[in-house]
């Protein structure tokens, strides 16, 4: 293995055309920020580089809905982002944009080398054109019937009603969502990277020389390498984004996945103006992509291909790509509003990041898909977070606090359980650090809490607080040894529980804070005065839960409603047919519900001639059946009669149902002689 002397390390650029919800946290940023930490809590030379991604076209599409700029889109949610972000204690030496001119020109500058040096090729082909708009249309800005499934609206890159992934002259009858009209064939010239040419090198870099890379991310590319790779065009027909540099290139920009994964060198650059070609040319120092699955070929073949037509840079040397996680079964979606949207968390639950980032890492989708629910999430919380890791630090400054006022006791001689209990955490350092090494941060947090467990079960078994009454000596020893527990655990949670380390290391009075310092027991020396104990973590009541839970039950009604559709027609029916069918209005007498029934209303109905009595299955639309007494209702006078819970029906009650299920009775909109017909 070839050691470096610095890192850097890129987590993919988030599209800034909206917030940042807890996929994105659970899949990318938090492993790369605990990565940062470790690495710079050991005291290598790291460097951590985030930022948007501003162009590109869904966020033209965006502008377009508002009818405000592309540009205000992309400073709105840049600040949003950037926001969450630092709440979250993401710790990016930089977080920057792609619409900066830094960013601007060196995206120009690589491509003008690339193109000088021959590393593309230009081709024709024929795209829909919008007559009336003037413009070539991105697959995103077409609209049409999917051959597959007929749903009217597909879009030219996909039918999102039957999921298929489509090209635009796969719609039937394509329409321009910028004009309306029919788009034509026209002919288009493009600047390609030359895949083909490069497949030879990739296969030896990725499938011989880096084995070592995660299945999912090493299984993805060498299905690509071995479907053939194919030139990919890196300008498109948009007015938004960078300006092709190169002659005839009129209303030509870089492809966003040109530009963005440059953003990673521009935001270096404009960081470190003078030193930053060391963190990108020199060959000591390696280059780590955190990233999601859906963009591991950019970064494994179309990134490093363009890197190497340029010539000067070095390659990643890991991956270490995740897959997605999952909100209670359903695929996290923007569109349908099914997240967990960062700022919303943390004004939902102010103080708890630490909770948050400890879940996504105790549920990280790092080698399947994985699911969040609320209520793993209090769970995690309560019986971990607060019952292991809390619990014994608090249990460890109270007693010192109670017994020592604060001080750190001298430590006595330690007998066989002390030297056991020591043991078992002496491999703690080692452990962690080789799954750290391998990006195994679900393990390694484990690994941490199974410190704090080491910590609870010491103070378990020992009981100083009964120890206090025959044995001071044995106390002192117990709380000295739970002291240095308590530091190291401090340590060991640094990368994963940011927050709570600083909190812990302040209540500790720790200042010797680096990675060497773990599995040390001489890290608070006996006479040093601890701060006043806090809480580290709190219970996570039902309420809290349950509203979450409630909030998101919400959001699917809505998208219910919004995807609702009526019924197809029935088959016709004559004149006669319809008369046969007796309706009528009539007055409800007497309402009330069926015993033992969550759904019925047994109506009593003054029908003109007699009174009737009828039952209908809208009782949880109607939970005061009271209030419907006096009212006009419309009934099927000739409905066959049927026994229900013992009691006859005489007719059936009508009622429209909503776009949610829920059923509204029907009322004459002015009051009838009961009896009347309905024709
Ligand atoms: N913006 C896609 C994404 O957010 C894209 C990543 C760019 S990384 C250079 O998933
Ligand atoms: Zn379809």
């Amino acid at each position: 293995m070839k050691t470096f002397k610095r890192t850097t390390i890129t987590s993919a650029l988030p599209y800034a055309n909206g917030p940042v919800h807890i996929g994105h946290l659970a899949g990318v940023y938090v492993p790369a920020d605990i990565y940062a930490r470790y690495l710079r809590l050991k005291n290598q030379e790291v460097l951590f580089i985030g930022g948007s991604d501003e162009h590109g076209v869904p966020i033209t599409i965006k502008a377009k809905k508002e009818g405000v700029t592309p540009q205000d889109i992309v400073d709105r949610y840049h600040g949003i982002i950037k926001k969450s972000f630092e709440d979250f204690g993401i710790t990016f030496d930089i977080y920057s944009r792609t619409t900066s001119a830094t960013h601007r020109e060196l995206a120009s500058d690589i491509f003008k080398t690339i193109d000088a040096k021959g590393g593309f090729i230009q081709q024709s082909s024929e795209q829909y054109y919008d007559e009336k708009a003037q413009q070539f249309l991105a697959d995103r800005y077409i609209t049409g019937k999917c051959p597959h499934c007929g749903n009217e609206n597909a879009y030219g890159d996909q039918c999102e009603a039957c999921g298929t992934s489509l090209n635009p002259t796969d719609l039937i009858q394509p329409k321009s969502t910028i004009s309306g009209s029919a788009p034509v064939m026209r002919e288009t010239r493009h600047w390609y990277l030359p895949l083909d040419q490069h497949e030879a090198w990739l296969r030896q870099w990725i499938l011989e020389d880096h084995k070592e890379w995660k299945p999912n991310v090493y299984g993805q590319c060498k299905s690509w390498l071995d479907m053939g790779l194919q030139p990919r065009a890196v300008s498109r027909d948009l007015d938004w984004g960078i300006p092709v540099p190169a002659a005839d290139a009129q209303g030509k920009v870089l492809y966003v996945w040109f530009d963005a994964p440059i953003g990673y060198i521009s935001n270096t650059k404009e960081l470190l103006p003078d030193s930053w070609e060391t963190w990108w040319k020199d060959e000591d120092t390696r280059l780590i992509h955190f990233i999601g699955k859906d963009n591991i070929v950019f970064h494994c073949i179309v990134f490093p291909a363009m890197l190497k037509a340029e010539g000067s840079f070095i390659l990643p040397d890991n991956v270490p790509a995740n897959e997605f996680l999952n909100l209670e079964g359903d695929k996290i979606s923007t569109s349908r509003n099914w997240a967990v949207w960062l700022h919303e968390y943390l004004d939902e639950f102010p103080g708890k990041q630490d909770v948050l980032r400890y879940v996504l890492t105790a549920n990280a989708p790092e080698t399947k898909d994985n699911d969040f629910t609320w209520k793993d999430f209090q769970a995690r919380n309560n019986n971990e977070l607060v019952a292991i890791y809390g619990n014994f630090i608090n249990r460890a400054l109270v007693l010192t606090q109670k017994y020592y006022e604060g001080v750190v006791p001298e430590c006595g001689t330690l007998n066989d359980y002390d030297r056991q209990t020591l043991e078992e955490f002496a491999n703690v350092k080692a452990d962690l650090e080789k799954l750290l090494d391998n990006f195994k941060f679900r393990d390694a947090q484990k690994e941490a809490m199974n410190l704090a467990r080491i910590g609870n079960k010491y103070l378990a078994d020992t009981e100083p607080w009964k120890l206090a009454k025959t044995d001071m000596d044995r106390v002192a020893t117990v709380m000295h040894l739970s002291l240095q527990i308590a530091a190291n655990l401090a340590i060991a949670f640094e990368p994963f529980l940011p927050f709570s380390s600083e909190k812990l290391r302040r209540m500790l009075n720790l200042s010797s804070f680096s990675w060497d310092n773990l599995g040390k027991i001489d890290l608070l020396p006996a006479g040093l005065q601890l701060g006043t104990p806090e809480l580290l973590f709190e219970k996570i009541e039902d309420e809290i839960i349950a509203a979450q839970v409630q909030k998101l039950l919400d959001t699917k009604k809505a998208n219910e409603a919004a995807a609702w559709q009526p019924a197809a027609v029935k088959p016709n029916v004559s004149f006669d047919e319809f008369m046969k069918t007796d309706i009528r209005v009539g007055t409800v007498l007497e309402c009330q519900k069926v015993p033992k029934s969550d759904k019925l209303l047994q109506f009593k109905i003054a029908d003109g001639m007699n009174e009737r009595t009828i039952l209908s299955g809208i009782a949880e639309y109607y939970p005061n059946p009271s209030e419907l007494i006096g009212r006009q209702v419309c009934f099927i006078a000739n409905f066959e009669a049927r026994k229900l819970r013992g009691i006859f029906s005489e007719g059936m009650i009508l009622s429209a149902e909503d776009a949610d299920g829920k059923l509204v009775l029907i009322q004459p909109s002015a009051t009838v002689s009961n009896g009347v017909e309905v024709k």
